[in-house]
């Protein structure tokens, strides 16, 4: 059983005397999915494309009739559609993953609402996982929904693809989110991209933001404990379908019988380089003068994303860049280039590729670009000449294309007039082996081998759900061979363990307990633990003997051959117990002293946001002001011997920020003393 996850179900919704109904919209990636799903069985889960509101106001949505394909929609209010459709998918991540940082907003709003909707989606799906599903999310607007999902069904067997490209690391790592959706991703089974470029992009994001083992030879992500497969899957087009369209059309007439055509095909969308593509058809019309009134350049747009402000914008710019173009060459019964916005169905669209004797595809940074394969593959006889930008993913498989540079006009134009001036057979030659390779690998083919390989990850992941021990040990171990002795300090709170609202609350996970145990084994290793803690606080909360845990910041330490406490520390008991005394009479909502033995904590964490200006503001030795304004001081106050200057050596060690009131501070000046934190 297949689940398709996608953000549209593949309708267009129509409104009838009020009632609202929704019709099947054709393309190819629904023909490869629609035999795949009534085969297999199965659902395709997605938003209708009507906001709630309208379809309470239509007394409901008529679906279309289950067809062996059962279609479940998830509802989406109008403000939902606008922050997670509009907002996070399409003004943050459709353009910085196209590498037009400078469009990219950053908006947490739009964030949180692009998580609550792949939750959404997630559940929508979870039932059909729980049942063997394999569960298939596709594309950009569904980035979390594998983490999601997994959270629901530990066992899901799912797979990604993302359509569009994957940028490079430093890149994505401007998002602010970026972690949350590599892990979003990386809870799938299998992870798919359109080109070698992206998946090598992806591992490397994996590797330095998270951490992540990764074998880029097998594309393998060890994530979480688990293995993730990373593959490249270059999305194709429905090859019998476009041909069958493609044959009826009166095959073109001899070049020297008729005007020539240029034909531009895109989506009215910045990211398709399309005021850069007018530039070039003006340059080359500037200096080819003998070919006016001999070619046409047709250039079809569909209108997109229409409520998104930028492309109502682009597309007042593209009627001014053609008005200003056709106005400066047009002749009687001739101008140089004809321009509709309108979405044509495959039937008018398939005779207009046959027809053209060049395709201009220039995106400025395109996944893959299904225009460049379906204009090849209209290509009956092997004619026509493919210009292709070397952004688009395509250009990777149609290296027969004229390849180039979309922001370089001058060499666009020159592209041109070679393609219009091309010999027959080196163009037939051409044409020749772009469409062989299409056919070759058409979408159905994508949809099968796309499937197999995500069932095979999901088998695989499940027999090698590695423990996380093995994933470390893996990892350290031709490291750990180099090197006679390893000590590995690790912190307990927010390393060993997340960190949490109560210490009593921080509880070692068991596998982070069998890495230690494991790293204990290993003959050249010593593990130390370095706690604020005190040291039987931190040993009992590991529970690992055969470590050697250091408590109170140092104060105290004890392992295998070690047994030691700073000398003197009683002296400052009495300071101590007073600074706790003055601290507890504060009686501030929500802080709370913790006694350690030779230390304590001042604990602000709980402290209302009005209060902590109050509780954490102090003033250093210095006269620098520190506040705990920032809600979660994680400070450790220390004073501790002399420094090598003779002059004592007091200061915060981790966050800077100091004991609450001087005279505390004061008080614990003497050499080796008592320290006060405050977390
Ligand atoms: P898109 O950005 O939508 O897709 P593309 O691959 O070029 O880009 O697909 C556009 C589709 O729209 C084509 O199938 C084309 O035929 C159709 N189309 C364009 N103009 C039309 C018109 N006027 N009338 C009718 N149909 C029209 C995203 C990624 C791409 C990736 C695809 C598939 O951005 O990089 O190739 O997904 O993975």
């Amino acid at each position: 059983m297949l689940a398709v996850v996608s953000n549209r179900l593949p309708f267009s919704a129509e409104r009838h005397h009020g009632e609202l109904s929704l019709t099947r919209s054709p393309g190819g990636l629904v023909a490869a999915l629609d035999p795949v799903l009534r085969r297999l069985g199965g659902v395709w889960v997605g938003w209708p494309g009507v906001p709630e509101e309208d379809v309470e106001a239509a007394g409901g949505l008529t679906m279309p009739p289950d067809d062996g394909v059962c279609y479940r929609p998830v509802p989406l209010s109008a403000r939902e559609v606008s922050q997670y459709y509009g907002g996070f998918s399409n003004r943050t991540l459709w353009p910085l993953f196209h590498y037009f940082v400078g469009r990219t907003t950053f908006d947490s709003a739009t964030w949180r609402a692009y998580e609550r909707v792949n939750e959404r989606f997630a559940v929508a799906v979870a039932e059909e996982a729980r049942r063997g599903a394999l569960v298939w999310v596709h594309d950009y607007h569904l980035l979390l929904v594998p983490y999601f999902l997994r959270r629901l069904v530990p066992q899901a067997r799912l797979a990604f693809f993302l359509h569009i490209p994957f940028p490079a690391a430093d890149v994505f790592r401007v998002l602010p989110w970026s972690r949350s959706l590599l892990r979003g991703m990386l809870a799938s089974d299998l992870v798919g991209f359109q080109v070698p470029a992206y998946a090598q992009h992806f591992l490397t994001c994996a590797e330095r933001l998270l951490g992540c083992e990764v074998d880029r030879a097998a594309g393998i992500v060890r994530s979480e404990g688990r293995e993730v497969s990373v593959q490249v899957h270059p999305i194709s087009v429905d090859t019998k379908a476009i041909e069958e369209r493609a044959r009826p059309a009166a095959p073109p007439l001899p070049q020297q019988e008729r005007g020539l055509e240029v034909l531009g095909v895109d989506r009215l969308d910045y990211t398709k380089g399309l005021q850069e593509r007018l530039l070039a058809v003006e340059r080359f019309f500037e200096r080819y003068p003998a070919y006016h009134g001999r070619v046409q350049f047709t250039q079809l747009l569909v209108p997109s994303r229409e409520r998104v402000a930028e492309y109502s914008q682009l597309k007042r710019e593209i009627d001014e860049t053609v008005g200003r173009i056709n106005g400066r060459f047009s002749e009687a019964g001739w101008a140089p280039i004809r321009y509709f916005v309108r979405s044509l169905p495959p039937e008018e669209l398939v005779p207009l590729y046959r027809q053209a004797d060049v395709a201009l595809v220039t995106p400025l940074r395109d996944g893959m670009n299904l225009v460049a394969k379906e204009y090849v593959t209209a290509q009956l006889e092997n004619d026509g000449v493919l210009i292709l930008s070397e952004m688009a993913g395509a250009a990777e498989e149609l290296q027969e294309a004229l390849i180039v540079n979309p922001f370089d006009v001058d060499m666009v134009a020159e592209a041109v007039h070679r393609a219009l001036s091309m010999p027959e057979d080196e163009r037939r030659a051409r044409m020749s082996a772009l469409r062989d390779r299409v056919r070759a690998h058409d979408v159905h083919a994508w949809v099968n081998r796309f499937l197999e390989a995500a069932a095979a990850a999901a088998r695989q992941a499940r027999a090698s759900t590695a423990s996380p021990t093995d994933a470390v040990l893996r990892r350290l171990a031709p490291w750990l061979a180099q090197r006679p002795t390893v000590a590995l300090f690790v912190d307990y709170d927010g390393t060993l363990t997340p960190l949490v609202a109560r210490p009593q609350e921080a509880r070692l996970a068991e596998a982070t307990r069998q890495v230690l145990e494991q790293a204990l084994r290993t003959p050249n290793v010593d593990v130390v633990v370095v706690s604020g803690r005190s040291v039987a606080d931190v040993r009992d909360m590991v529970g690992v003997s055969g470590l050697t845990y250091v408590g109170n910041h140092g104060f105290e330490i004890e392992g295998p051959g070690i047994s030691y406490r700073y000398p003197g520390t009683e002296r400052f008991l009495a300071a101590l117990a007073s600074a706790a005394t003055e601290l507890e009479a504060l009686a501030i909502e929500g802080a709370w002293v913790e006694h350690k033995g030779v230390t304590l904590t001042y604990h602000l964490r709980a402290v209302p946001r009005a209060l902590r200006e109050r509780a954490g503001t102090t003033r250093s030795r210095d006269g620098r002001r520190w506040t705990g304004t920032r809600g979660t001081p994680s400070c450790t106050w220390w004073c501790a011997g002399t420094g090598s200057s003779g002059r004592r050596a007091c200061g915060p060690c981790t966050s800077g920020t100091t004991p609450p009131m001087r005279t505390r501070f004061a008080r614990c000046q003497g050499s080796g003393g008592p320290s006060v934190s405050r977390r």
